[in-house]
């Protein structure tokens, strides 16, 4: 089995639950994993840094000292996630860098291959933290005050045991990199169901998360009569509701509850408070808009019939995001020369492209997940389709560091 392959395996037993892979930022597992991926990047003698918020970088050096032409993605995981969200772009990068090493391939820029910290969210309330912080589009007060699901800030947990790795030097100055290209899943059934292997992607899906809170009257689940309750999750449930079918009408957008919260979460007592929290995305930011017209209409008429209380707390907002075309060409030459077609693709999960993006040209490649298949314990991607994303990676590099 290749070292990709090896890798990715011996990557995705870290963490493992019973249904996935738990890796949440600055846990022990995920600490783990980064020390992993340090350690089989000094095997290959390349230099292995990180910066103050734990975004863990590897790097060829070029003939050039001139800012870095970066490839990456993030060792975070969503709960029960896969094995190759994230975790292909970080291994894969290595990979091509160690090819480009083996080949001899001299290259005018630096090369570095960056795990940035936190894309999930799934720890902290915000995603992409690493790849934002190191993009200027959150400052690193505003991380660091960010609380986890579990209480703890984001300070304490990055001064912790699980946070920055003991041995790897700290970079205090960002590099800002001349051309960026992330290689991942698509996530999604599209390429599969074309019979594609490689997917060129034009944009990334904007994207608006929300903390919705209601505040409705605990109860007695057998005394109190219908027509006297304010049941805070029924409220969230005709939110949720009216949400999906705003989001089927307005069209070329998703909207999704994937977390609930009742309290005191008890059969036989009326909620009194629930907390859900949305994400609505589209590549088309005025979607986005009208979805959350729509939601705060809902959040009027809710409030006044059901007689609760509603707070719409925004957690996230991130415009659309189209990638670099100069760069896209590059990807779109290089899967060309591979004898593939080129399929132009947008994707709807988001990336830390999107936040690197706002700093340099930004580009990605997308293989196939089988049956779609992605955030799940069972998130797969051929073997032979995961290698041929490693080569075109390290081909788009080549042609890119030509290019830039
Ligand atoms: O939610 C997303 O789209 C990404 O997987 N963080
Ligand atoms: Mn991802
Ligand atoms: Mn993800």
């Amino acid at each position: 089995m290749s070292d990709l392959l090896e890798r990715l395996q011996r990557l995705g037993e870290v963490g493992r639950t019973g249904e996935g892979i738990e890796r949440p930022l600055f846990s022990e597992a995920e600490h783990q994993a980064r020390t992993l991926l340090a350690g089989w990047a000094r095997a290959s003698g390349f230099d292995v840094q990180q910066d103050a918020i734990g975004n863990l970088f590897i790097r060829r050096p070029g003939a050039w000292a001139s800012p870095p032409l970066q490839t990456g993605s993030h060792l975070d995981t969503v709960k029960g996630g896969g094995r190759y969200d994230g975790a292909y772009g970080v291994v894969g990068g290595l990979c091509a860098l160690e090819a480009l090493a083996r080949r001899g391939v001299e290259m005018r820029h630096p090369i570095e291959r960056v795990a940035w910290a936190g894309e999930e969210g799934s720890r902290f309330p915000k995603g992409c933290l690493g790849s934002s912080v190191y993009a200027g589009l959150t400052t690193r007060q505003q991380a660091l005050a960010l609380r986890g699901d579990d209480g703890m800030s984001f300070a304490d947990a990055l001064r912790g045991p699980s946070g920055l790795l003991a041995e790897v030097p700290v970079r205090e100055t960002p590099r800002m990199p001349c051309g960026y290209v992330e290689l991942h899943i698509e996530q999604g059934p599209i390429l599969e169901r074309n019979g594609l292997r490689l997917g060129v992607v034009t944009a990334i899906a904007g994207q608006r998360r929300l903390r919705i809170s209601i505040g409705g009257e605990a109860g007695h689940a057998g005394t109190v009569p219908m027509a006297y309750r304010r049941d805070a999750f029924n409220a969230a449930a005709e939110i949720a509701v009216e949400l999906e079918r705003a989001a089927r009408r307005i069209g070329e957008c998703v909207a999704t509850i994937g977390m609930v919260r009742v309290e005191p979460n008890q059969t036989n007592v009326i909620p009194g408070r629930a907390e859900i929290r949305l994400d609505v995305r589209s590549v088309d930011d005025e979607r986005v808009r009208r979805m959350i017209d729509e939601l705060e209409q809902l959040a009027r008429a809710v409030r006044e019939r059901r007689n609760v209380s509603i707070e719409l707390e925004p957690l996230e907002e991130r415009a659309a995001t189209p990638l670099d075309p100069a760069l896209r060409g590059a990807v779109r030459t290089v899967v060309e020369a591979l004898g593939h077609p080129v399929f132009e693709i947008p994707s709807g999960a988001g990336h830390d492209a999107m936040c690197i993006a706002k700093v340099a040209p930004a580009a990605m490649i997308f293989v196939p997940s089988i049956g779609g298949a992605s955030h799940v314990g069972h998130e797969r991607t051929a073997p032979e389709d995961l290698q041929l994303g490693v080569t075109a990676l390290a081909e788009t590099l080549v042609e890119a560091d030509r290019l830039l």
